[in-house]
């Protein structure tokens, strides 16, 4: 299909997937990370996250040669950043990554070359790495093409999403939101719709910020609820019905990489405005205390209580557990009862996982009292008759 050259520097969630993707529409397709385990894995063709159909893409991408890795760049058309973006102290922006990866394809550029970043950023970010670009080779100002085109896909559907979702594409300028758009246009079903870079960026963040206060909404409306003697879940089914509303669920936390991270960007960036989005991140972080609070009023009615934690993931039927607060839930519970007192259940995790998972039928028979924290497939089939005898805390609702 095209001859075109193109350089992901990160191989994690998002650069592997879209690496892979493009090797196997025709593109020669240079992937980049700075864990050498990480480069070995993917050049036998194999992977290192779990993610549905991505190793059987990855296994044909390099097979055919288009995808290759290492841990420098090489010269390409178009350099795709894919790198992390956490936060750190204070919930600053950590751009550590953004600039180190820029800094270090800065030699590779060349005139008429394509520089996207992809990785979640606060206002401002695709700009600094113009500038770093222009810093390290002042003669490339004007001649290449920065843009942001921010990743959107829900891990666990990331092949399917990353063709069929819509795409935002914002440029440092009018050139570079062409350059980049035609890009995306060569292998994305959705409609590539363009704007600036900086509004691209805010557009990002925005999306996730009106998701975690939604679930923020709704985990506020579980302590209401619990407090007034109603049933949380009755009453966002019946309110549902409402056709202007649309309540998201209640859960023990909001956990992953994106939607417990992203709107401290905006936080960071215009405190004094971002008053709902601030309380949302707090009310969502709240719940999870609330709820060891909760298990532990309910184990001190025993005199030796053993506790069963189902599930330890961020999301249903995941193995990620990135900021899951499920498994804080889980870490703060054994340091209050002790260590052999609390039982945890992980389907998606291999039962070699160093944190001692026992398996379902196990837990259910010694526990005192059930957590349900994440509503993984397998723990929606456990028979009522089974829970009968214990005290029963179902944070997801995974039980009804
Ligand atoms: N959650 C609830 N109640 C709900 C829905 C979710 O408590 O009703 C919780 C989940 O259990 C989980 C957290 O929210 O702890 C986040 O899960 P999620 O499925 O909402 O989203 P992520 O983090 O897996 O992916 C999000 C997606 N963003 C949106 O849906 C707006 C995805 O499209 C983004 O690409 C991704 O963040 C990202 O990388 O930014």
């Amino acid at each position: 299909m095209t001859e075109q050259r193109i350089c992901v520097m990160g191989l994690g969630y998002i650069g592997l997937p879209t690496a892979s993707l493009l090797a196997t529409k025709g593109f020669r397709v240079h992937g980049v990370d700075v864990n050498p385990r990480v480069v070995r894995t993917i050049s036998e063709g194999r992977i290192h996250i779990v993610e549905p159909d991505l190793d059987v893409l990855v296994r044909a991408a390099v097979s055919s040669g288009n995808l290759t890795a290492s841990t420098e760049p090489v010269e390409a058309e178009v350099f795709i950043l894919a790198v992390p973006t956490p936060f750190g102290e204070g919930h600053a922006p950590d751009l550590r990554f953004v600039e180190a990866s820029t800094q270090a394809i800065a030699p590779r550029v060349r005139a008429g070359d394509l520089v996207i970043l992809e990785s979640t950023s606060p206002v401002g970010t695709t700009e600094r790495v113009a500038e770093i670009l222009f810093g390290a080779r002042p003669e490339l100002r004007g001649e290449i093409a920065v843009a942001h085109c921010p990743e959107r896909v829900l891990p666990g559907q990331i092949l399917r999403e990353l063709v069929d979702n819509d795409r935002v594409v914002g440029g440092i300028d009018a050139r570079s939101t062409e350059q980049a758009s035609t890009f995306y246009r060569r292998f994305v079903r959705g409609e590539v719709v363009c704007t600036s870079a900086r509004t691209a960026e805010l557009c990002k963040l925005v999306e996730n910020s009106y998701r975690d206060v939604n679930i923020a909404f709704a985990n506020e409306l579980s302590l209401i609820c619990d407090a007034l003697g109603v049933p949380v879940w009755e009453v966002i089914e019946l309110a549902n019905r409402h056709p202007r509303v649309a309540m998201l669920r209640p859960g023990p936390g909001v956990g992953g990489h994106c939607l417990a991270v992203d709107p401290w960007f905006i936080i960071h960036s215009v405190p004094e405005h971002a008053r709902l989005i601030r309380t949302a991140r707090q009310v969502n972080d709240a719940k999870t205390d609330w709820v060891i609070e909760r298990v532990l009023a309910q184990a001190d009615r025993f005199r030796d209580p053993v506790v069963a934690c189902l599930g330890l993931a961020y999301k249903p039927d995941v193995d990620d557990l990135r900021e899951s607060p499920a498994l804080r839930i889980y870490e703060r519970l054994k340091e209050a009862l002790g260590e052999h007192k609390v039982l945890a259940v992980e389907p998606n995790l291999p039962s070699s996982d160093a944190r001692a998972l026992v398996d379902l039928d196990h837990a259910l028979e010694r526990a005192d009292v059930v957590v349900a924290l994440v509503a993984h497939r397998p723990f929606r089939a456990v028979d009522p008759e089974r829970l009968k005898a214990k005290v029963v805390i179902d944070t997801c609702g995974v039980f009804r």
